[in-house]
């Protein structure tokens, strides 16, 4: 029986390291197994991939008879089409919101760590097994990408499985610099690609939320020189989506903080009392209890 790695579809470093590492992993145990990766990957993937000439996952398929690892995902909608729920027989992901429930033939391992990768390491750790250089790259990656190089979320777990695979990788001291860098990189048309690539649109009590995200070094200088491009391409996101509110979270890597641009006044006065929250998922977490 084959087995297919993947996750939602234009991944972040975490889902594409993740269904990865997880098919190597598995087919040191054996079995037949391939990552594969529906659209377009996060820029930080694609720096990893060139920068270290790592090899790339599958591209998508519509094999809907092979099993199904999801990795980072928990969730119907971010099951890439044309797979089904049942091919599922294993979920690996580390957020509180999920619907592994709606994946009748799925084991499911949820913890609240800083990234999937930990979870991933810690397999290959407890089977006595080391990853190859390219995927602890492709993990320790992941883990200071998901956790911002251990300035946004993570636990002990994370720290300790980012030393164990930094070692193995060999991987520079300054990752976390060169890649925030490499995907700060917003020049031309990136921009538009980084807002739709990176969009959740969720509803909340029956209205349509439009939320982009943004995180990079640089924030205020994108926002003070492309301010109306990015105005126009929310006003495009409101209409492809038919979205009630919308609006980005612009989160800077070097000063953690963050900033969110409301498209119309409608969103504004929703945001309005809205906490320092730096995240969008605390956000959309915050909103949902507000409109209870
Ligand atoms: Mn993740």
């Amino acid at each position: 029986m084959k087995t297919i790695t993947t996750t939602y579809k234009n991944p972040d470093l975490d889902g594409y390291g993740s269904a990865m590492a997880y098919a190597e992993f598995l087919r040191a145990k054996g079995k037949d197994a391939t990552a594969h990766i529906w659209g377009t990957p996060h820029l930080e993937v694609q720096w990893l991939l060139d920068t270290f000439k790592l090899p790339n996952a599958k591209g998508q398929t519509d094999d809907i008879t092979s099993e199904v690892i999801l990795l980072d995902a928990s969730s119907p909608e971010d099951l890439p089409k044309p797979l089904q729920a049942k091919q599922v027989i294993e979920i690996i992901d580390h957020r509180k919101v999920n619907d592994v429930n709606a994946f009748p033939n799925a084991t499911s391992q949820i913890e609240l760590v800083g990234a999937s990768a930990t979870l991933v390491a810690e397999r290959f750790k407890k089977a006595n097994l080391e990853p190859s250089k390219e995927s602890a790259l492709f993990l320790y990656g992941a883990i200071i990408s998901n956790t911002e190089n251990f300035t946004g979320i993570f636990t002990d777990r994370d720290k300790e499985m980012a030393s164990w695979l930094k070692q193995i990788s060999n991987a520079p001291d300054d990752l976390a610099q060169q890649m925030f860098i490499a995907k700060s990189d917003l020049s031309g048309n990136r921009l538009r690609e980084m807002l739709f690539g990176d969009l959740k649109v969720i509803v909340i009590q029956g209205k349509t939320f439009a939320i982009g995200q943004i995180e990079i070094i640089g924030v205020d200088e994108l926002l003070k020189n492309r301010r109306e491009e990015i105005t126009d391409i929310m006003r495009e996101i409101q209409k492809t989506n038919n979205s009630d509110f919308t609006f980005v979270n612009f989160k800077d890597l070097e000063k953690v903080s963050s900033k969110n641009l409301c498209l119309d006044e409608k969103t504004t006065e929703l945001l309005k009392d809205l906490p320092d929250l730096k995240f969008r998922k605390h956000i959309i977490a915050w909103i949902q209890e507000k409109l209870k």
